[in-house]
């Protein structure tokens, strides 16, 4: 049925609440996986988003915070943040959001309290993955921390909802350990134990895809050293993508913890290189700095091997998005991922996602009606095609799964 322009706002908005989504990057863990298994409010209120802005609002120090256990560090979350000051932030804004589709009255109520009806209405991921409609998503799963790994031991939970993706950083941020590791997981005496401790991660998990955050201090290690030569080689082999998470610096302030981590810089000359040098391979690349994200764009529309994935962390605030995916969509068509939750709580797939829905509806909206001003004809097919491509097809395609 062809769209009309009265009745396109309609179409398009309920096609982007109905749509299923494929999350492409998480920090989640499926509940079997006890203690890596966040859900509920106090872990919301600890996430590490929030917990740079507590630092830097309030003068409670870092080293005192960090003593305190996780029912007291959320406590003082919600009181300087929440209370003492006005939740503006996009952080802030995501705890609000999740509180107000759970209609969670929070006026003149105590934490306990709000504590309290919180867990009465959440129970388990299920909740979560409906609420949000999230209906797969991708772990981030690290084969050199054998504690974390031990997941793959058991098999006890749903693969067609929490994919597995191996996460190399440790290869690069200590190498020795990480070998050491990997001739201990293996017989040790293989031409090549990285590679024969990865080969035997890839059986036992099958991930969608490998990852590594890296900057220009490390870039150059993807074309140069022998090691990820290898790997490049490797996962080429196993048609499995490579994702490239670029920017990070790490601990620009120690004292932060997790919440520590800043921008550092990137040369994506050096991208289009290494898309040149291993055309065979495939990239899932996202940038941390607002600076690349023009020429990552422009990268995007020269190497078909390289797909553009998402809003990374300090990327994702509402008014850099808005510009930046109008940008992409100006390059690029719908041919790239525009987003992936990075969610470290369950229940922030309900934030993320509904944060950024809001954010897509008018963007699509608009060049929907300009379509139709220049006599193109939109049918409820074509929305439906295009949300499903953007929320789920387009990041399975490149993955190669279904
Ligand atoms: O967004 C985050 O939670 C960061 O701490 C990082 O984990 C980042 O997403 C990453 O995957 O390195
Ligand atoms: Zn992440």
């Amino acid at each position: 049925m062809n769209v009309t322009i009265d009745n396109l706002p309609d179409k398009l908005f309920n096609s982007i609440n109905s749509t299923p989504i494929f999350d492409l990057h998480t920090h989640l863990f499926p509940p079997t996986h006890k203690s890596y298994f966040l859900l509920g409010f106090k872990n919301l209120l600890n996430y590490h988003y929030l917990i740079a802005e507590l630092l830097i609002a309030s003068n409670i120090d870092s080293s005192t915070f960090y003593s305190y256990n996780d029912d007291q560090k959320a406590s003082l979350v919600w009181s300087e943040l929440f209370v003492k000051r006005t939740p503006v932030s996009e952080a802030c804004a995501g705890v609000l959001t999740i509180l107000k589709q759970l209609n969670i009255e929070i006026n003149n109520k105590s934490f306990a309290l709000v504590c309290d009806e919180y867990d009465q209405k959440i129970h388990s991921d299920k909740n979560i993955l409906e609420l949000s409609n999230v209906s797969s998503l991708v772990m981030t799963n690290n084969p050199f921390d054998l504690d974390e790994w031990s997941l793959f031991n058991n098999n006890d939970w749903d693969k067609k909802i929490y994919f597995a993706s191996l996460r190399l950083d440790d290869l690069i941020l200590d190498y020795e350990e990480s070998l050491k590791k990997a001739k201990d997981q293996t017989s040790g005496s293989e031409e090549n134990n990285v590679i024969a401790y990865l080969e035997k991660c890839y059986l036992q998990s099958s991930p969608v895809y490998a990852a590594v955050s890296i900057n220009i201090d490390t870039f150059n290690i993807l074309l140069e050293d022998s090691t990820w030569k290898n790997i490049l080689q490797w996962s080429q082999s196993k048609n499995l993508p490579l994702s490239l998470m670029l920017g990070a610096k790490r601990a620009v302030n120690k004292d932060f913890g997790l919440a520590g981590d800043g921008i550092g810089d990137i040369n994506l000359k050096e991208l289009s290189n290494l898309c040149n040098s291993f055309p065979k391979n495939k990239f899932l690349v996202t940038c941390l700095s607002l600076n690349d994200q023009h020429e990552l764009t422009v990268l995007a529309r020269k190497h078909p091997n390289l797909r553009i994935f998402g809003f990374w962390w300090f990327m994702n605030q509402p008014s850099i998005i808005k510009q930046i995916l109008k940008m992409r969509i100006d390059m690029l068509g719908f041919s790239f991922i525009p987003q992936h939750s990075d969610a470290r709580v369950s229940d922030q797939l309900i934030y993320k996602w509904t944060h950024f829905k809001k954010i897509l509806y008018p963007v699509l909206l608009e060049y929907y009606q300009g379509l139709v001003d220049k006599n193109f004809l939109i049918s409820e097919k074509i929305i439906q095609r295009d949300v499903h491509n953007l929320f789920s097809a387009n990041a399975k395609n490149f993955l190669d799964i279904n």
